[in-house]
C-alpha cells in the first residue's frame, strides 16, 4: 500500500493514536499536516511543528481536508463526519492506522477483536506468549498506538494487537497471521446502522485472510443479526456450552480446558487446568483464556507457557476487582462494563444480594437486555446522563435511585445495601458524560469507598 507523495497526508485527531501516526509518517518523509478540533490540543503544536508538520488545532476546515492527498482518521472519529465526507466525495482516500502499520511491519500478528474481554485476551496472549520464551509487542487499542512497534529499536517475534470495530471499519489488507473473534453483542449502535453493521465489521477482521493463517471464533455467538461469512484461513472454535462439538479448538469443561488439536489423538486430549479463578471468575473468563491459549499455540507458544500464565495471571485494574468489605458489604469495580453484556457476565458471579450502580454516556443502549439478568439486584442506584431512561426501564420492576454523581452514587448504594450484599460498579454506559475515560470512573469509585471506608472504620 502506498501513501501518495503529491499532496500532504492529513492526520485527523491528535489523541494517542493520532499524534503517534504524525510522528511516524513525518519520519518516513511524508508531508505531514495535523488536525484536531480541540483547542487543547494546542499543546502539541510545538512538538509537531519541529517536525515539520502544519496544524491546525481548535476547528477544523474543509480546505485542509479536500487538498488533502490522503487523511489517516483516528479510531474515535466516526466517518460520517461532515468534513470527512467532503473530502472522500473529492477523492481522498480515508486510511486508518492498521493498514498503514501492516504496510510496513514484518512481524507476525496476533489480532484479537470481540465486544467484551479483548483486553483481557490481548494481555494473556501476551504473557502465555512472553512465558513460551517468545517475545512481543503489545498494542493497538489497548492504549499503546501499533506504529509506535515501527519506531521502536526492540524487535519481538509477534506483535499482539486488540483491534477494535472502528478500527477495522478502515481496513482494506489487514491481514494478521492469527486472528481471534472473542463475542458480539450490542455496543457502539451510535456509530453503526444497526447490529449487523457493527458484526459486518467485527468479522472483517478474517476478511483478507488465506489458508495459511489461523482464524479463531467463539462457536456460541448464536444468531448476532448478521450472516457469518465464510473463513478462509484454518478454523479453530472454542465454546463453553455443554453440547457444542468441536471439531478444532478448544472446549471448556469442568474449569479446564480440553483442546482438540490436529496434534492431539481423540482419547489422549490436552488439558489445561484454570486454577486462577479468583482473579478471573466468570465462566466468560474461562473462554477468554480457551481464545488465548489457542492463539498462543497458533502463534509458536507451548502448553507450559499457557500454564504459566494463567497461574500468574494478576486480573486488569477495573474488571471486577474487589476494592473493600464494609459493614459486611463488598464493593466491586467494573467500571470496564461499558455494554449490557459485560454487565450480564459480571452479575453472573454473584450469587448474593447485589446493589448495581449503572449510567454514564449513552450509545443507544437497550438497557431492557439486562432484565433477564436482575434476579441478584436488590436496588438499582443511576448516574450520568443515562438516569432518567435507566430510571424509566428499570422502576416498574426494581428500586431505582437517581444520583448526580459517583460520590453520590457510592453514599446511596452503601445505604441501599445490607451486610452479606455487594455493590457493582458496572455502568453498561461510556464514561465520558462525567470522566475522561473508565478508568477515571473506575478510580473515583475506588476513592470516594475508600473515603467511606475511613469514615466508618477511622
Ligand atoms: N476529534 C477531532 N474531531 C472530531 C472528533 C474528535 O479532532 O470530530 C479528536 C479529539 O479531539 C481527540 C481525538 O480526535 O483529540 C481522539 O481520537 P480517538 O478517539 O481516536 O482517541 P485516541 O487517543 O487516538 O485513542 C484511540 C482509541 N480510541 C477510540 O477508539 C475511541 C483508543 O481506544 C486506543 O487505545 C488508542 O487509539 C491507541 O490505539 C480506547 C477506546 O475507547 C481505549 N476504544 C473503544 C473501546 O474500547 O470501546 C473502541
Amino acid at each position: 500500500m502506498q501513501l501518495p507523495r503529491t499532496s500532504y497526508i492529513l492526520i485527523c485527531g491528535l489523541g494517542r493514536s493520532g499524534l503517534s501516526m504524525a510522528r511516524f509518517l513525518a519520519a518516513r518523509g511524508y508531508r505531514v499536516k495535523a488536525t484536531d478540533a480541540d483547542a487543547a490540543k494546542k499543546v502539541h503544536a510545538s512538538e509537531l511543528h519541529a517536525l515539520g508538520i502544519d496544524t491546525r488545532i481548535g476547528s477544523h476546515d474543509s480546505d485542509t481536508f479536500i487538498r488533502a492527498g490522503a487523511i489517516v482518521v483516528s479510531p474515535g472519529i466516526p466517518l460520517n463526519m461532515p468534513h470527512l465526507l467532503q473530502a472522500k466525495a473529492a477523492g481522498v482516500p480515508l486510511f486508518g492506522d492498521l493498514d498503514i502499520f501492516s504496510s510496513y511491519n514484518t512481524t507476525p500478528i496476533v489480532a484479537i477483536t470481540g465486544t467484551n474481554g479483548k483486553t483481557t485476551v490481548t494481555t494473556l496472549v501476551r504473557d502465555m506468549l512472553e512465558a513460551s520464551g517468545i517475545s512481543t509487542f503489545t498494542g493497538g487499542n489497548i492504549g499503546t498506538p501499533l506504529v509506535e512497534y515501527l519506531m521502536s529499536e526492540t524487535p519481538a517475534r509477534v506483535v499482539v494487537a486488540e483491534v477494535s470495530s472502528f478500527q477495522l471499519d478502515l481496513a482494506r489488507r489487514f491481514t494478521p497471521e492469527t486472528a481471534v473473534l472473542l463475542n458480539i453483542s450490542p455496543d457502539h449502535l451510535d456509530r453503526y446502522a444497526d447490529m449487523a453493521d457493527y458484526c459486518r465489521s467485527k468479522w472483517s477482521i478474517f476478511k483478507h485472510q488465506t489458508p495459511a493463517h489461523a482464524a479463531i471464533v467463539n462457536a456460541d455467538m448464536g444468531d448476532t443479526g448478521h450472516v457469518r461469512p465464510d473463513i478462509a484461513a484454518r478454523l479453530y472454535e472454542f465454546s463453553s456450552t455443554p453440547g457444542t462439538v468441536i471439531r478444532q479448538g478448544a472446549k471448556v469443561e469442568n474449569q479446564a480446558l480440553r483442546l482438540i488439536l490436529p496434534e492431539t489423538a481423540d482419547d489422549h486430549p490436552m488439558h489445561i487446568n484454570c486454577e486462577n479463578r479468583v482473579r478471573l471468575p466468570g465462566s466468560h473468563n474461562l473462554e477468554n483464556i480457551a481464545a488465548a491459549a489457542l492463539a498462543t499455540l497458533c502463534a509458536g507458544g507451548n502448553l507450559s507457557g499457557i500454564m504459566a500464565a494463567v497461574n500468574a495471571f494478576n486480573g486488569l485494574p477495573h474488571r471486577l476487582t474487589l476494592v473493600a468489605k464494609i459493614d459486611g458489604i463488598e464493593f466491586y469495580n467494573d467500571s470496564k462494563a461499558t455494554n449490557t453484556d459485560a454487565v450480564i457476565r459480571a452479575l453472573e458471579c454473584f450469587t448474593k444480594p447485589v446493589v448495581l450502580i449503572l449510567g454514564g454516556q449513552e450509545k443507544d443502549t437497550d438497557f431492557t437486555l439486562l432484565q433477564p439478568a436482575l434476579s441478584p439486584v436488590r436496588q438499582i442506584i443511576a448516574m450520568g446522563d443515562a438516569a432518567s431512561h435507566i430510571h424509566e426501564v428499570f422502576s416498574p420492576v426494581l428500586q431505582v435511585k437517581m444520583v448526580s454523581d459517583m460520590k453520590a452514587a457510592v453514599t446511596a448504594a452503601h445505604a441501599a445495601a445490607r451486610s452479606g450484599d455487594a455493590v457493582l460498579l458496572s455502568p453498561a454506559c461510556a464514561s465520558f458524560d462525567l470522566f475522561d475515560n473508565y478508568a477515571a470512573r473506575g478510580n473515583a469509585f475506588i476513592c470516594h469507598v475508600q473515603e467511606l471506608e475511613t469514615m466508618i472504620h477511622g
